[in-house]
C-alpha cells in the first residue's frame, strides 16, 4: 500500500512537471539578421510617469545577433521601485497607449515563465527577456541608463519568429507593474550606415555604462549555444530544490 501509493504520487509527479519542459526548445541563435535594418522602440509620452527612452537594435557586421543600445532616463524612485525589468512583448501597443494590451513576453519556442531565466545561459531564456539576459535596471537618479549589448536570439527579418518589429518594449517595476512602453518600429536610412544608431553611442559618452553586466558579459562576446539536454538537467535539479523565493519569483515573472 505505502510503496504504491508513493510510487503513484511520483508519477503524479512528474506527470505534472513534464508538460512545463516537454515542449521546451532552446533559442537558436539567429544568423541571418538584414545588415543596415534599424529597429527602434520609443516610450511613449505619458502622464502617469516620468520614464523616457529608446531601445534600439541592429545587426552587427556579420548578422549574428542584435546589438541593443537601451537608453532609458527618469526612472521612479528606485528603493521603492527598482531594480526594473524589460521585455519585448508579442503585441503591439494599441493607439490608446495601455501597456497592458502588449499582453505577455516574445517567447516563440513555449519556455514558458518557469524556471526563472539563468543569465549565464540565455539559450534557456524566454527570447524577449532582455532584463532576465543581459541584466535588470537599477536606476540612479538624475542619470540615464545607458546599456549596449548583443542579444544572440532576436531578429529583424519580419520572416523570424523571434523579429521584434511591431513588437512592443515594456518597463516594468520589480513587481511587475508596467511603466510605460513602446512598438519597435523600422528607422529608415539612405545606404547601409548605422548613423542613428552611432550618434546614440556618441551620445552616450560619459553617461554611465552599467559595469554590472561585466561578469556576464563572457556569453554575450562568445556565442557558445550549450548543449540542448543541459537545461533540462539544471532544470530537474531546480525543480527539486526550489525555494520560496524562487517561486515568488516565478509567480511575479508569470504575471508581467
Ligand atoms: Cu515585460
Amino acid at each position: 500500500m505505502r510503496p504504491t501509493s508513493t510510487a503513484s504520487l511520483l508519477v503524479g509527479l512528474a506527470l505534472t512537471v513534464a508538460p512545463i519542459f516537454a515542449q521546451f526548445i532552446e533559442a537558436p541563435i539567429i544568423r541571418n539578421n538584414p545588415s543596415g535594418v534599424v529597429y527602434r522602440a520609443t516610450l511613449l509620452n505619458k502622464d502617469t510617469t516620468t520614464l523616457r527612452g529608446s531601445v534600439t537594435a541592429t545587426a552587427p557586421p556579420d548578422g549574428t545577433g542584435l546589438v541593443f543600445h537601451v537608453n532609458l532616463r527618469g526612472f521612479p524612485d528606485e528603493q521603492q521601485f527598482g531594480p526594473f525589468m524589460y521585455h519585448v512583448h508579442v503585441n503591439p501597443v494599441p493607439p490608446d497607449g495601455n501597456c497592458t494590451s502588449a499582453g505577455p513576453h516574445l517567447d516563440p519556442y513555449n519556455r514558458g515563465e518557469v524556471p526563472p531565466c539563468d543569465a549565464s545561459r540565455p539559450a534557456t531564456c524566454q527570447v524577449g527577456d532582455l532584463s532576465g539576459k543581459h541584466g535588470a535596471i537599477v536606476a540612479i537618479p538624475g542619470e540615464p541608463y545607458v546599456v549596449k549589448y548583443t542579444d544572440f536570439y532576436l531578429s529583424t527579418n519580419p520572416d523570424s519568429n523571434a523579429f521584434i518589429g511591431n513588437r512592443a518594449l515594456v518597463v516594468h517595476t520589480r513587481n511587475g507593474t508596467r511603466i510605460n512602453c513602446g512598438n519597435f518600429r523600422r528607422v529608415e536610412f539612405s545606404g547601409e550606415d548605422n548613423d542613428s544608431v552611432s550618434a546614440l553611442s556618441a551620445s552616450a559618452t560619459g553617461t554611465r555604462v552599467v559595469s554590472a553586466l561585466a561578469a556576464s558579459a563572457v556569453y554575450r562576446s562568445t556565442p557558445t549555444p550549450s548543449p540542448e539536454s543541459s537545461f533540462f538537467t539544471s532544470a530537474a535539479v531546480r525543480t527539486g530544490g526550489f525555494s520560496k523565493g524562487v517561486v515568488l519569483t516565478a509567480l511575479v515573472a508569470f504575471m508581467l
